[in-house]
């Protein structure tokens, strides 16, 4: 199944921490990194008092079921020393799965198309780079939902 995730941090050497979370994800049996877009700087979503965020995406090639997948990402995101506190506050390693296959899910546990997706620009910009005619599952095509934000305040790195 091919799927892709999000990666974001804003603390400990951001640029680091997302290059350690693709090695251990390219390390996990049965899961192999395809591709990696750039990385992008912006601020936070909620504008506060944070470190500027880096994000990326990759594209994984996997054997493991959607919330397998979960369960690497949450381990991968733990051994990163990573200190759950409120929600949106600063984070070492951020791991989203944004697309598994066509599949859509809605558990407790999991929900894809991540939910958020759609008002992210840190998650479609480089989503779009990897694959400019994605159709995202319910969503539609990407250059639609990327027409519909504004994409001005993310820097390319
Ligand atoms: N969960 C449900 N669906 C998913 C999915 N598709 N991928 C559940 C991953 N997890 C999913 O996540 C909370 C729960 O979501 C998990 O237990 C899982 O079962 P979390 O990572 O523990 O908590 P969180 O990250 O603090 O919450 P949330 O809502 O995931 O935060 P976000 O939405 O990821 O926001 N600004 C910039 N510029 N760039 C960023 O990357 N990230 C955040 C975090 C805030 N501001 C940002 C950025
Ligand atoms: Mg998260």
């Amino acid at each position: 199944m091919l799927a892709y995730i999000g990666l974001g941090s804003n603390l400990n050497h951001p640029k680091k921490q997302i290059k350690n979370a693709l090695i251990a994800l390219n390390s996990t049996k049965d899961v192999k990194v395809v591709s990696l877009s750039s990385l992008y700087q912006s601020k936070p979503i909620d504008n506060s008092k944070q470190p500027d965020y880096i994000n990326a995406m990759c594209q994984v090639d996997t054997y493991l079921t959607a919330l397998e997948l979960l369960y690497i990402c949450q381990d991968i995101e733990i051994k990163q020393h990573r200190v759950r506190e409120k929600k949106w506050s600063a984070r070492t390693i951020d791991l989203d799965i944004i697309i598994y296959g066509v599949q859509v899910i809605a558990s407790k546990q999991l929900i894809v198309p991540h939910p958020q997706m759609m008002n992210r620009a840190f998650v479609l910009v480089p989503l779009a780079e990897l694959e400019p005619h994605l159709k995202v599952p319910v969503l539609g095509a990407i250059q639609d939902l990327i027409a519909k934000l504004d994409i001005s305040k993310l820097v390319k790195l």
